[in-house]
């Protein structure tokens, strides 16, 4: 049976299930999908063991021990729902709806499941939420440079002369690039990774880039630097689809390669070589990733790689380009699923998600939040701060509702949890914003235990509080075809029934897709160097390297905390999910933080000790991997893990701040000063 990867990648994997006796047993790769071919990572293809979890909430819970402490009795959904109902009331009436805040991110990117809680919340005239984690800042850079989000297809790195992995783990975090990786090299391309460590990606390139976390910007302005002073630019597609050049090429001579080398942290040869091969041929892809982005100034880096295929023209090259996500090119109407009508005027208050710390625990905050609601997420584990999101969740007078299908570490924090059905449980459309196909899954087990769907549960609440009833009343089929029919040229023609019948449909773009080879949706309709919006913003309106908030140039902080930390994902979990799963904990091994040799020996650590790493945030415990796989000065730890998994009881994210990136209101995760030491 066919089925689609719910989780929060760019890939939106096509499965194939097998299910024996009301069972799933097995999942693999459905190869019959034009982009996923059949290829899926390793935490999917055990996707069985997620399902059928041990840890899966089956009924409701209400809580019985103290907050934090995971003990819960079982309760009937109609206890669950009249509960929350009174308790919703009564923190209206005393409160004010603004008082009951929603979490959710991207547990699934199913798109009714996703939006199911929007249109009760608006309704409500609860705290709007700044769902900014992931891409807010990435996005907002892309858009600063190209005005949308999206870019020329992968599959046409097939065919380059030069592919670029610039800031993208792709073995890791979206596999089927690695497909076409293999297939553009095979071809004859060069692979180039940007990372400041040696990621699997980066071992299967020609060439790796070893920068230094935060330094993106510098290099791409140095690539500039030589591509204009050598004339290895495209003057034709300068002239007709760009805004600012004569600025960027004044601009620009402040960056050579001798300047910029020790910022990098790579030779100025180096730059030169890698600067000279992208200038060879606009037969040049790069695919940047948002991981890239988590930085004090990842907005500005995002949109200074956005101009690189400006300058040479590869944007107008059918094996050109580049591509940071597909998520804006899909035409299709929001409004269907978010309702903004409902909302109330003047909107309520937005809280930016990577403040929910903040948000639980300032006491000038009016009204306070009083109730916490939270679906498809696990803020205890995935933000920053946890130390202050702990706090906040700890709090006796808030009243939390966790809807999860296993018992996370936020769920042990829950006054009520709800039983949340799988992607295996309920239908819903998938829109990729690693590829550009709409894909649409049916139910292909019956819902574990109790479990109900966001969509159910979020219907139920809008009856028991008596808003948004109509919009409820629809089915998530009714929803889908709304969805796709209100969308424009991009989906005309793609209906719920092809979907059903066909399992995916690529949205109507041309092949080859060369969304800026004229000019780009921007103000000036054109690929802006210089953009007078980000001037009106005050941020400087041509491409420039700023160093990080947290980093080696801010000496007092550094001479407590001298090594950079980045916290990228691991192989085996996709952010916090698939830490309940005992089999991929054991593949995955322990909570680790690798270290270079140079960095370990004074410190009189050696592979495989217990350490303590520590920021100005915090601390957590963490085994050394000593290896030369990342730079000095460098660490890194990879991956998300639950806290009772965790030795000590406290993971990652007690490292990191909840201080905004220059553009989108998005997280620094990676920008982080941090000391090790043996434990
Ligand atoms: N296995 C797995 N897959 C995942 C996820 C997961 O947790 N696990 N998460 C999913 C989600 S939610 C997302 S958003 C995507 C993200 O996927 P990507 O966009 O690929 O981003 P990441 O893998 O987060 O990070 C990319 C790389 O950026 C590197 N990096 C960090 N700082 C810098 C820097 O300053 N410069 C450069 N050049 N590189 C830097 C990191 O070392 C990492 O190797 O992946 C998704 N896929
Ligand atoms: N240190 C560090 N922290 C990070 C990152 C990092 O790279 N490093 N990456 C950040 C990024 S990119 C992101 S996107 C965030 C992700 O943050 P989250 O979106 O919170 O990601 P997950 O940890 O995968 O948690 C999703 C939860 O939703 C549940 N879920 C899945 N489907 C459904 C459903 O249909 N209904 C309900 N009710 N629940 C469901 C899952 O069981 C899971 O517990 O984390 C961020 N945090
Ligand atoms: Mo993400």
């Amino acid at each position: 049976m066919r089925s689609v990867c719910p989780h929060d990648c760019p890939s939106a994997c096509a499965l194939l299930v097998t299910v024996e006796d009301g069972r799933l047993t097995a999942v693999t790769g459905n190869p019959a999908h034009p982009f996923t071919q059949g290829v899926i990572c390793g935490k999917v293809r055990e996707y069985a063991e997620r399902v059928h979890s041990p840890l899966r909430v089956k009924t409701p819970l209400r809580r019985v021990g103290p907050k934090g402490g995971g003990e819960f009795a079982e309760i009937s959904w109609d206890e669950a729902i009249g509960t929350i109902a009174v308790r919703w009331q009564a923190i209206i009436r005393d409160h004010g709806a603004e008082a009951i805040l929603p979490f959710s991110y991207a547990g699934s990117m199913g798109q009714v499941q996703y939006y199911a809680g929007h249109p009760l919340f608006h309704a409500l005239g609860a705290s709007r939420l700044d769902r900014s984690i992931c891409v807010n800042t990435a996005y907002a850079g892309w858009r600063a440079t190209v005005g949308a989000v999206t870019g020329n297809d992968s599959e046409q790195m097939v065919g380059a002369d030069l592919v670029v992995l610039w800031g993208v783990n792709a073995a890791y975090s979206t596999i089927n690039v690695m497909t076409l990786v293999k297939q553009a090299r095979a071809r004859g391309a060069h692979v180039v990774a940007v990372d400041p460590y040696r990621t699997p990606t980066a071992q299967q390139a020609d060439e790796h880039l070893r920068v230094r976390p935060g330094t993106d910007a510098a290099l791409a302005l140095a690539v500039m630097n030589v591509l204009i002073t050598e004339g290895r630019i495209d003057r034709n597609y300068i002239e007709r689809a760009t805004l600012g050049f004569g600025r960027l090429a004044e601009h620009v001579k402040a960056y050579p390669p001798e300047r910029v080398a020790p910022i990098v942290g790579l030779d100025a040869g180096i730059l030169v070589r890698f600067a000279r091969r992208y200038g060879a041929s606009p037969r040049t892809f790069i695919r940047v990733g948002i991981g890239l982005s988590r930085h004090d100034n990842g907005g500005m880096t995002c949109r200074t790689l956005a101009c690189l295929p400006a300058l040479t023209g590869a944007y107008a090259d059918p094996h050109g380009g580049a591509l940071l996500s597909s998520g804006g090119a899909f035409g299709v109407d929001y409004a269907v699923l978010e309702r903004p009508d409902l909302l109330p005027a003047p909107p309520p208050r937005l809280i930016n998600m990577i403040h929910l710390g903040r948000a639980l625990t300032d006491r000038t905050l009016a009204p306070p939040v009083k109730a916490l609601y939270v679906y498809s997420s696990n803020p205890a584990a995935v933000c920053p701060n946890q130390t202050l999101v702990l706090e906040g969740l700890a709090r006796e007078d808030l009243f939390t509702v966790v809807h999860e299908q296993v018992l996370t570490d936020t769920a042990f924090y829950a006054d009520l949890v709800l039983p949340a059905t799988t992607s295996m449980e309920h239908e819903d459309l998938y829109r990729a914003y690693g590829q550009f196909t709409l894909q649409l899954a049916q139910p292909v087990l019956p819902p574990q235990g109790q479990a109900k769907s966001n969509w159910e549960v979020c219907a139920r609440l809008a009856r028991a509080m008596g808003v948004a009833e109509e919009h409820y009343a629809k089915t998530p089929r009714a929803l889908i075809s709304e969805f796709l029919a209100r969308g424009d040229h991009t989906v005309r023609g793609i209906t719920y029934a092809q979907l059903r019948r066909d399992g995916w449909a690529r949205i109507n773009l041309p092949r080859p897709y060369l969304p800026f080879a004229h000019g780009a949706p921007t103000a000036s309709g054109r690929v802006e160097f210089y953009s007078e919006r980000m001037e009106r913003q005050g941020l400087p309106p041509l491409p420039t390297y700023t160093p990080l908030v947290e980093g080696p140039e801010n000496r007092a902080l550094a001479a407590r905390y001298p090594l950079q930390g980045i916290v990228p994902p691991n192989r085996f979990f996709l952010n916090s999910s698939f830490s309940q799963s005992e089999l991929l904990r054991r593949r995955q091994g322990t909570p680790s933080v690798m270290l270079a040799p140079e960095d370990a020996a004074p410190r009189g650590i050696a592979d495989g000790d217990a350490v303590v790493v520590a920021s100005a945030r915090g601390r957590a415990r963490f085994t050394a991997r000593v290896t030369d796989a990342t730079r000095s000065g460098v660490v890194v730890i990879e991956g998300i893990w639950w806290h009772r998994f965790h030795p000590g009881g406290r993971g990652v994210n007690v490292l990191t701040d909840d201080r905004v990136t220059d553009m989108g209101g998005g997280p620094a995760f990676h920008s982080n000063l941090v000391e090790v030491s043996r434990a």
